[in-house]
């Protein structure tokens, strides 16, 4: 089963995706999602040209042994672009095997080891009454599992706060990133008083998150921690940049709120102390940005491990294609914990045709062989690429902090 073409399309139905379609010499056509916010034209480059030339000829069907040619081949290891690219081929050739096989991949990753997978929504406000209105539109919807994020009083701008026109909230813009202004005084004197206000109004049932975004040093991620447990949150997120892995053994020493890290990572190693050492509960690799379906497997067998359950990234800056290659994964591993929903809204739904759907607090991938999703590539030309950046935080006094 000779690959005979491998594409990259590039196309901004309302945001920006990267999408690498393969096609075998019997007409089978699979799809991978290759988006990296605000550098998805380096992994188109990588793909096109450094990957793609490498597939055509080689056997679809042999997907370990592509996911170690690629990874082990490229003699460079690891990191988002590399492991973003390997991603979208090992996705597409999942997706191809399904089709073969006339299976759904979840299938033939062991079959369903629930009904359904419990996925949380964002609700954001830019006060806390209109968090609060947001947050009874998403419980009316159904939600189980609901993410808060509300305007920090005294800052000009928070990250995680939808527009109230309808529209997703995406914080990448422009030609030049936005520079926005970062205090973690105001934050930590405020995230207890919005959790108190939600626990306050919707009671203890609904499981509560919140993504502080890579911003606290760690002894101020403690206090967080610390300042939030009587409000029993499902996670905190994100609490401190994860690449200082031993700040969570300081974050752990203070407080029993679970946490919640991983949507930057890209490897099995990036994940590797902290889950040996327990210093998290969740792991939060995205399919797409963590080598596929193969690589994400494993990280999350090691969490198994470890008592460590699974929490994808799944904002909407990954295309409706990883939301369904991690549907598939987190329908059928043991320590699934909850899969991150933001949705997509049109003019994504004219290019990528989805299978999953939504009900009670819970998603499915759908049966359709391989991973149930078919992208329009005729209609992704009418939407072209659109550069974007993700913004930079400064601190009042000027300097570079993490966003
Ligand atoms: O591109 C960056 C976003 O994916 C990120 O800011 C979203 O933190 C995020 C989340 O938890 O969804
Ligand atoms: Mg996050």
């Amino acid at each position: 089963m000779k690959i005979i073409d491998a594409r990259v399309v590039v196309s901004s139905p309302g945001r920006n995706y990267v999408t690498l379609v393969i096609e075998t010499e019997d007409g089978v056509v699979g799809v991978g999602d290759a988006t990296l916010n605000g550098r998805e034209l380096a992994v188109a480059s990588y793909l096109r040209d450094h990957v793609c030339p490498l597939l055509v000829g080689r056997d679809a069907r042999r997907i370990e042994d592509t996911w170690q040619y690629l990874y082990k081949g490229a003699y460079w290891r690891r990191g988002p672009v590399t492991m973003t690219a390997i991603a979208a081929v090992d996705i597409a050739l999942w997706d191809i095997k399904g089709k073969l096989a006339g299976l759904p991949v979840y299938e033939l990753l062991g079959g369903a080891a629930r009904d359904g997978v419990m996925v949380y929504c964002h609700a954001s406000g830019s006060t806390l009454d209109e968090l609060s209105a947001d947050f009874q539109r998403h419980l009316d919807l159904g939600y189980l599992a609901i993410r808060a994020q509300a305007a920090i009083p005294g800052l000009e701008k928070t990250y995680g706060i939808a527009p109230t026109d309808g529209t997703i909230y995406e914080p990448a813009s422009g030609n030049a990133p936005q520079e926005d202004i970062w205090e973690s005084g105001y934050y930590l004197d405020f995230a207890p008083q919005m959790m108190a206000r939600l626990r306050s109004e919707f009671g203890y049932e609904v499981h509560l998150l919140h993504d502080a975004h890579h911003r606290l040093t760690p002894i101020e991620a403690a206090r967080l921690g610390a300042s939030l447990e009587p409000y029993r949150m499902f996670w905190i997120e994100d609490p401190t940049p994860a690449e200082d892995q031993s700040a969570f053994r300081l974050i752990r020493q203070h407080t029993t709120t679970p946490i919640a890290v991983g949507e930057v990572f890209n490897s099995i190693w990036d994940c590797q102390q902290l889950i040996t050492e327990r210093l998290i509960d969740y792991i939060r690799t995205a399919v797409s940005h963590a080598g596929g379906i193969t690589h994400l497997r494993r990280i999350f067998a090691l969490a198994d491990l470890y008592g460590v359950r699974s929490g994808s990234h799944g904002a909407g800056d990954l295309s409706p294609i990883s939301l369904a290659a991690a549907l598939h994964v987190d329908l059928s591993i043991p320590n699934f914990g909850v899969q991150e929903y933001m949705g997509h809204r049109d003019p994504v739904g004219n290019v990528f045709d989805v299978g999953y759907t939504f009900r009670d607090g819970y998603m499915h991938p759908g049966d359709q062989p391989g991973l149930g999703v078919t992208f329009d590539e005729k209609a992704a030309a009418r939407y072209p690429y659109d550069p974007k950046y993700l913004p930079v935080n400064r601190r009042r006094d000027g300097s570079v902090h993490d966003w």
